[in-house]
């Protein structure tokens, strides 16, 4: 008669009050840098071009794992900017669906020591990352594409034998299996404290039971045990099992309001590219604004969500111009508006979003930020804010900015005062203020 009880196991046991301290960080962060890098950075038209161009293992092998010589690689670079856009924690792709690890894996050959790159690439990540005060976090892919064994695939470009998949898939994909715990545990084990993993990603399987294939609870126990402070995304497969992700992770999108599960709001960080591609992608032309990004910061934050913002490095190892641009510019509105954004969240339904406007709040602080993203003409309505206000200044230089209701409007003799009884007539300067 009652639904059955998700039995949690014993690894993954942890109170409400456990899961929200070891998440505390990553929900006064707000803000993260996502790396896409790996062979696909040669080609440099999409991480996914192997698969849209159908090109055999050996021959992508042959084209691009034999050139990847990454001579301006420096992760103190990458680190450097980071920190400078405001970014708090870095998630590098560690290997990507096309199976090519950055580090030295006993596992595989196909990785970076044995390209002319001829060394690890993670390792100086890492510590780049944490010298900056930054957390780290890894994707690490369940799909590859290189692998043999991995032969479920539903959009291998050359492994469309069905028989072949089915005759073999399970004993192979035990193999496969294994190969993902062992790799796991060289990345969770050999580079220190690992704050963040994004597993990418689980198909439902046949029968709805994807998880299986990669074993996902499996990997689930090993990553609690290896590290047992590190946030996991969603995307294992496990999404009526609470212990099974830590925040959901809506991709190129945003939610119309804070994502829920079972009515009650979820941890939730949403994935952005710049231009759209996640790689390197030479000729894409989409490339956001700055002020479209920042702006999706706001929006993200005010929905009480992260932001994790990609970049995707040459083959040179190097972030493009269009990329430091953004992230310079993104940087610059940090240094005065960071306040915004670290420690805040949705603000309380009491405040009603003026028209063109963005809400965040710091429960902390008790204080309430209206972002305008369009600049009124002298005069910002706040609907209903009366007596919910002691004080209001600009972020950027801290000056006051003076407010009236309607009554002392009209006192004042603004006979076409319009507002309402209870609403806060904010004075604003014609023109906005340059930061
Ligand atoms: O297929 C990947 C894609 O290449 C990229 O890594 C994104 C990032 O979240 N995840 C998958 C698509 O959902």
């Amino acid at each position: 008669l009652f639904a059955q009880e998700v039995q949690t196991p014993k690894w993954a046991a942890e109170t409400p009050e456990q899961k929200k301290e070891r998440m505390a960080w990553w929900q006064e962060d707000r803000f993260g840098m996502f790396i896409h890098w790996g062979l696909y950075a040669v080609p440099a038209r999409h991480e996914w071009v192997q698969n849209y161009e159908q090109i055999a293992p050996d021959v992508y092998r042959e084209k691009y794992f034999n050139v990847f010589n990454p001579d301006l690689y420096d992760p103190k670079a990458w680190a450097a900017q980071a920190k400078a856009a405001g970014m708090k924690y870095v998630v590098l792709t560690a290997r990507h669906h096309e199976g090519f690890s950055l580090w030295d894996t006993q596992y595989s050959d196909f990785k970076a020591p044995n390209t002319p790159a001829k060394r690890d690439l993670i390792k100086p990540f890492v510590e780049a990352v944490r010298a900056e005060g930054l957390k780290v976090g890894f994707y690490f892919s369940l799909i590859d594409w290189h692998h043999p064994d991995f032969t479920i695939d539903r959009v291998h470009p050359l492994r469309n034998d069905q028989a072949a998949i089915a005759q073999n898939s399970q004993k192979d994909m035990g193999r496969f299996r294994q190969f993902l715990k062992n790799q796991l545990t060289e990345l969770l084990t050999n580079y220190g404290k690992i704050d963040l993993l994004f597993f990418d990603f689980s198909y439902p399987g046949e029968n709805g039971k994807g998880h299986e294939d990669w074993d996902s609870e499996g990997l689930l126990e090993l990553v609690r045990k290896l590290q047992p402070g590190i946030l996991v995304n969603d995307r294992l497969d496990l999404p009526d099992k609470p212990w099974g992700w830590d925040y959901v992770t809506p991709e190129q999108f945003m939610p119309k309001a804070w994502p829920e599960r079972n009515g009650v709001r979820v941890p939730w960080e949403t994935c952005q590219t710049f231009s759209g591609s996640w790689g390197y992608h030479r000729d894409e032309n989409t490339w956001k604004s700055p002020n479209q990004l920042i702006a999706m910061l706001i929006e993200v934050v005010s929905k009480g969500g992260n932001l994790l913002l990609n970049v995707g490095p040459t083959a040179r190892g190097n972030f493009d111009d269009r990329a430091t641009e953004r992230l310079d510019a993104i940087g610059q509105w940090m240094k005065y508006n960071s306040r915004a954004i670290y420690g805040c969240t949705a603000a309380p339904e009491k405040f009603e979003k003026p028209d063109n406007c963005l809400l965040t709040y710091n429960p902390t602080t008790n204080r309430l930020y209206v972002h305008l993203l369009q600049w009124p003409f002298k005069t910002l309505y706040l609907p209903n804010y009366r007596g919910k206000v002691k004080y209001a200044q600009f972020l950027h230089d801290g000056s006051e900015i003076r407010y009236t209701s309607r009554s002392s409007a009209e006192a004042g003799g603004h006979t076409t005062v319009t507002a309402g009884e209870n609403d806060l007539i904010v004075d604003l300067p014609v023109v906005k203020p340059q930061i």
